[in-house]
């Protein structure tokens, strides 16, 4: 049997922030490639959400210079953090990376938003509320969701409903997770249930389908709440066929997994 969710090396090439890293049980960890137009605005507007948590960006080494430009912001703010990966690519594998960051570094819960402020960094205390409600059962998961009641989505083609939509249904009633939005990218997960994951996670899209299906057959708890996406007002998007393609050959793998399992 494979083992859980091992904490690997830091790769030696890559650059990171300096500053040491306050305590802290919280981290927002936020994914960017190509984001120097939303930076600045994303790390003021999370670090103001809560005065207690802590931000991770995990930059591929962007063209435009966000990775640049976050390592030295960081140098100003010591509850920003930044990880500029060197040779790697895909969105899925840049978060994984911030989770076990955030392992190395004692934290207890990750919150995976993107960068482009479509998740807005004041829902973030909603999240964590319903990871931990205050009397109530803990969750594993808390999902900012779309697809329940209160949900919403601002911006987007009629293309993208279906293709989301379609996403949407295929996690819940063929590889049967208990979500109405499985492939949402706005989360907070607990640090201790990613460990005990066993199975590989993809590195593009299909990371997000793939961490639930894992949470919930590890036996984890997923929630959901109402957020409104609002589609990215800067920047562009990194939604390129070839991206799609492998999300999708990655979601129809998950068939075979748990008709093995
Ligand atoms: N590190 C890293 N981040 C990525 C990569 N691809 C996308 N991202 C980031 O992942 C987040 C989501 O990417 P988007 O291009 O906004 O994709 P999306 O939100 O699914 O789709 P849109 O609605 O088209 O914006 C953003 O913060 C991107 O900068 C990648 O290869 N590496
Ligand atoms: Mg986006």
């Amino acid at each position: 049997m494979s083992q859980p969710n091992p904490l690997p090396d830091p790769f030696p090439g890559d650059d990171r922030s300096t500053v040491a890293w306050p305590p802290g049980r919280v981290l927002a960890v936020a994914a960017t490639y190509n984001e120097a137009a939303n930076l600045a605005t994303l790390v003021g507007r999370v670090l103001a959400a809560d005065p207690a948590i802590q931000l991770l960006v995990v930059d591929d080494d962007s063209p435009d210079g966000t990775g640049r430009s976050a390592l030295s912001l960081a140098e100003t703010e010591p509850r920003f953090h930044v990880l500029v990966r060197r040779g790697r690519r895909g969105l899925g594998g840049a978060i994984v990376e911030g989770f076990h960051e955030a392992r190395r570094q004692g934290f207890e819960i990750a919150v995976n938003l993107d960068a482009d402020l479509s998740h807005d960094p004041d829902d973030i205390p909603r999240l964590l509320a319903a990871l931990e409600p205050s009397g109530g059962r803990p969750a594993d998961v808390a999902l900012g969701s779309r697809r329940v009641a209160g949900g919403a989505i601002e911006g987007w083609p009629w293309r993208r409903h279906l293709t989301h939509r379609l996403v949407c249904w295929f996690t819940r009633w063929v590889i049967g997770v208990p979500a109405r939005d499985g492939s949402t990218g706005f989360r907070a997960v607990r640090l201790d249930t990613f460990a005990r994951l066993r199975g590989e996670l993809p590195t593009g899209y299909a990371f997000f389908e793939h961490l639930l299906w894992e949470v919930h057959r590890a036996g984890g708890r997923i929630v959901e709440v109402p957020i409104t996406f609002v589609e990215r007002q800067r920047g562009s998007s990194k939604v390129r066929p070839g991206v799609m393609a492998e999300a999708a050959r990655d979601l129809l793998s998950l068939v075979w997994a748990r008709w093995r399992s």
